[in-house]
């Protein structure tokens, strides 16, 4: 079988990734089973720049293989976009999930008027065993709850409802969430050039 290699560090993605390919014919591998692959800096400028950077970089060392990057996060209009490409980072380099959620409430709560309209972007890029690159991108509108909610899922999941919805994606649950994020969008895309 083919392996695909995702340039992740993330368990939460992971599993999504794992779950919305699961019918195409690949061997999922990531980093931690490699003892030669270190995270690389995200020094882009763009959720596309730095998903190249993920998969060029595990591509140097699997080059025989497909291999993807994502770099994924929450745009908030009323934030100027921000996390944005600092999502993973936005309460700082070691902060966790919930440190993240709660400066994103925060600083909405700072502004007047509030404007909670935010959208969830993941954008992936792949590299073919024959270096040929492709870059699949998806986006979920949605809005920033008032107060964290719900319990499934990962980082923003808590504090995200998805357009036409009350509750946020943790609330909605993961069958949901892998019809209709951004993510699952993406890899739409995704499968049609595997
Ligand atoms: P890798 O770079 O190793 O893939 P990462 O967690 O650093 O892992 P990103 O740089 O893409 O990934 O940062 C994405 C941030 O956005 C991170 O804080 C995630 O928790 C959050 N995020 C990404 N996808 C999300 C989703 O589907 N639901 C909620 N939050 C999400």
């Amino acid at each position: 079988m083919n392996e695909l290699w995702i340039a992740t560090s993330n368990k939460g993605k992971l599993v999504e990734f794992k779950t919305l390919l699961n019918n195409s014919n690949f061997l999922f591998k990531s980093p931690a089973e490699l003892k030669t692959y270190y995270s690389p800096e995200e020094t882009g400028k763009t959720f596309e720049e730095n998903a190249r950077i993920k998969a060029k970089s595990l591509n140097s060392v699997k080059s025989d293989c497909w291999v993807i990057g994502e770099d994924s996060g929450l745009v908030v209009d009323g934030l100027e976009g921000y996390p944005g490409i600092f999502s993973a980072r936005y309460a700082g380099d070691n902060a966790g999930d919930s440190e993240n959620v709660a400066k994103v409430l925060k600083m909405l709560g700072l502004r007047s008027p509030q404007n909670r309209k935010a959208k969830m972007v993941s954008c992936i890029v792949a590299i073919s065993p024959s270096g040929e690159e492709y870059v699949c991108e998806g986006t979920v509108e949605g809005e920033i709850s008032k107060k964290v909610s719900g319990s499934e899922g990962f980082g923003y999941d808590v504090c995200f409802i998805p357009e036409g919805e009350s509750k946020t994606f943790a609330e909605l649950g993961m069958a949901f969430k892998n019809k209709t994020s951004h993510r699952a969008r993406a890899i739409f895309k995704l499968k049609e050039v595997l």
